[in-house]
């Protein structure tokens, strides 16, 4: 297993719209279990592939108080989602100690396939929702901060850029 590096905010491959999976095979397996534990040694709920710089679009989340058991989501796809909104304070792996509301459909339905290429419906609320649609935008090439205001977004850019030239 291996702990891949994640990109940081405001890194242009952030932006990049990650490709459907073909097949899941074993080449998609590993990526799943290194990712499972890069997000698990980084303390997050969810990662996407995109932020390890891999341009696929697979997903891991572990929305759970004990944090030992993931839920792997590839090709993920919301196929409903509810008129209300909810506002809850995101973080991001990728844009370290940077939170910020953002309002987002309260329940979600996606529809993805596990990590042996099986299709599955799953409803989603509360933290499992808000992480999903965080982690699809990843996939998209959008980052949290790109739901805040310009004013925002341009304080969080010189912010990390202070952080990232003294590391
Ligand atoms: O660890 C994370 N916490 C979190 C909190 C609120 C909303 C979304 C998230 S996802 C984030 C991990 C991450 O950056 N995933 O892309
Ligand atoms: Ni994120």
């Amino acid at each position: 297993m291996t702990i891949l590096s994640i990109l940081k905010f405001p890194d242009p491959r952030l932006h990049t719209v990650a490709k459907p999976v073909a097949v899941v095979d074993e080449r998609v397996r590993t990526i799943v279990r290194d990712m499972a534990q890069t997000m698990y040694e980084a303390n997050g709920v969810g990662l996407a592939a995109t932020q390890v710089d891999i341009h696929e679009r697979i997903v891991v989340v572990d929305a759970s108080e004990a944090r030992t058991s993931y839920q792997v989501f590839i090709n993920p796809e919301i196929i409903a989602q509810s008129m209300e909104k909810k506002e809850w304070e995101e973080g991001c792996l990728s844009v370290p100690e940077v939170y910020d509301i953002v309002a987002r459909p309260d329940r979600i339905r996606v529809r993805a396939l596990n990590e042996h290429g099986e299709a599955f419906e799953l409803d989603c609320d509360e933290l499992l929702a808000v992480c999903l649609q965080h982690e699809i935008d990843h996939l998209n090439g959008k980052v949290f901060v790109q739901h805040l205001s310009s004013l925002k977004q341009n304080r969080i850019k010189t912010k990390l850029k202070k952080q990232q030239a003294q590391s």
